[in-house]
């Protein structure tokens, strides 16, 4: 009620036209490395470098929880995991909690959600809302209505979500501000571009990261153990689509039959005339593989390219599709009053420590891509490199629209940072969380604080922890946990992560971390 009477204040005082309308993208494990605005070695994206030359570029966004529902109920709720319950994929979303568009709903917002969704129960707060079923579907994608109906529409999901979005924007109630959240389903795995970029990436070459052929040596538990390598656990017909015809008598290669089934039904949905030129594309990396017959880190090179060029060319379809996006905001006189957001629910393994996937609290799973723009308000090709965090986007949302944060959100707004009022909010650590054991990837539980320069990483349940100097080395290749130097260092990150434990109310596991 007390919530209500402000938020009515706030109206009386802003008045309802003038209110800043927001889109926010947000795709499907989708690396920063695969945005040129971040990184120019992989690809080409001129639209979602628009948004950050016309607004904000954030270097070091995290994600408190590297996978996709936790994440998702992150958005929600501004908080991390343990407080909103939804700690691994396979947790339903307690939709009674109070979020961000139940209170932007009320505040007088037309809001909607188009694309994935992936957390179990119904979306609730939405004027409008059109998911995809579980992960969804590259080709022809099945969406669940507002009616509770599954439908399948045709077309490639990130070109009819997309469609989906800017027939909702059209046919929008005008008198009131929206807040859209449009999640794409791409480019998360089993990477499935379209032809017309799948044509362009697979003639392409991507350059191999320093660390594609590391192997665990010397490394703790939770190297050993993770199945997300691309040489050992990257199926070459379920992922990247050799027709398994040309696998036939490679007995180290051979699939079994429920591959083989998922590589028909996958291909199968692709309508033709593109399934044929599709499947012709792929049958050459069979011959490749038929002539080559390459074993270890011949096989893993060749395993590599073709996963960037999948993944990389479903990147570029986002890519076409934002610039409509930032198109139709240009052509109907939305983009002044719109801040746009761009983000990923978590980064993504593109070949370094030979992984893909995330999970991990290591940089590059826990970084997630950061572009804002809001004209007017942000000043154009700024750059912040403040440690900001997922569980600040609801607050930040809520913040864009004048409306109030309540108390039980955890992350900060970064309003002040984005128009520049303060360059930092003054917070030195973030806190890291992750649970999901053994699916799908068996990465161990562990939690952790990441500061300006070091993070320090416990795995609880084998009882090992990492520490890592981001500055010396940013890839976090050497574990200085036992460094005689660094013994009154860990003992201070200890009592800060204990500090950041008690802050935000997590008690797993319980008692002391030692
Ligand atoms: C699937 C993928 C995994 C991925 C999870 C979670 N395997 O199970 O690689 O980690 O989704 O992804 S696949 O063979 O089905 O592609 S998430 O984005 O939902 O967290
Ligand atoms: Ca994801």
């Amino acid at each position: 009620m007390k919530l209500l009477s402000l938020i009515c204040m706030l109206l009386s005082f802003h008045g309802f036209a003038q209110r800043p309308n927001v889109l926010y993208i947000m795709s499907d494990d989708h690396d920063a490395q695969a945005i040129s605005a971040y990184d120019k070695s992989l690809l080409q994206t001129p639209s979602l470098d628009r948004i950050a030359q016309e607004g904000i570029r954030f270097t070091r966004c995290f994600v408190g929880n590297s996978i996709c529902s936790p994440a998702r109920a992150t958005l929600l709720t501004g908080q991390h995991s343990h407080k909103n319950g939804v700690r691994d994929n396979y947790t339903r979303f307690d939709s009674s909690q109070l979020t961000m568009p139940k209170i932007l709903q009320q505040a007088g917002y037309e809001t909607a959600v188009i694309g994935k969704w992936h957390l179990h129960s119904y979306p609730a707060g939405f004027d409008y809302w059109k998911i995809l079923p579980g992960q969804g579907l590259y080709f022809d994608p099945r969406f669940i209505n507002m009616q509770g109906d599954t439908i399948t529409l045709n077309g490639y999901a990130t070109d009819v979500t997309t469609n989906e979005a800017i027939t909702w924007l059209r046919q929008r109630n005008n008198s009131k501000p929206f807040v859209l959240l449009l999640h794409y389903k791409a480019p998360h795995r089993n990477f499935n571009p379209s032809l017309k970029f799948l044509e362009q990436y697979h003639k392409k070459t991507f350059p191999e990261p320093a660390t594609l052929y590391t192997d665990t040596a010397g490394r703790g538990s939770a190297w050993h153990i993770q199945t997300m390598s691309i040489l050992r656990n990257m199926k070459l017909c379920s992922d990247l689509k050799v027709d398994p015809a040309y696998l036939q008598g490679d007995a180290d290669n051979q699939p079994d039959e429920g591959e083989i089934a998922y590589y028909h039904a996958m291909m199968n949905r692709i309508p033709e005339p593109d399934r044929s030129r599709i499947k012709t594309i792929y049958a050459e990396r069979g011959k490749q593989l038929q002539q080559l017959r390459p074993r270890g880190n011949e096989l893993l090179k060749l395993k590599y390219q073709w996963y960037m060029q999948d993944y990389l060319a479903c990147v570029a379809s986002i890519d076409e599709n934002v610039g409509r996006l930032l198109n139709y905001l240009d052509g109907s006189g939305l983009t002044k009053n719109t801040a746009v957001i761009y983000t990923s629910d978590q980064g993504f393994y593109l070949g370094e420590n030979g992984w893909f996937d995330k999970r991990f609290m290591y940089d590059v799973s826990m970084q997630t891509p950061l572009l804002m723009r809001w004209p007017q308000q942000i000043r154009p090709a700024t750059t912040s490199t403040m440690l900001a965090q997922n569980i600040d986007f609801a607050p930040t949302i809520l913040h864009i629209t004048g409306t109030p944060i309540p108390a039980a959100m955890q992350g900060k707004s970064l309003v002040p940072v984005i128009t520049g009022k303060k360059p930092d909010l003054k917070r030195p650590y973030l806190y890291y969380h992750y649970y999901e054991y053994p699916q799908d990837h068996t990465v161990l539980p562990h939690l952790g604080i990441r500061g300006d320069r070091y993070k320090l990483i416990y795995f609880y349940t084998v009882n090992e922890w990492e520490l890592y100097d981001l500055h010396t080395d940013p890839r976090e290749q050497k574990n200085l946990i036992r460094s005689a130097k660094h013994q009154s260092l860990v003992n201070r990150l200890k009592k800060e992560l204990q500090k950041l434990r008690d802050e935000y109310d997590d008690h797993e596991p319980a008692g002391e971390l030692n």
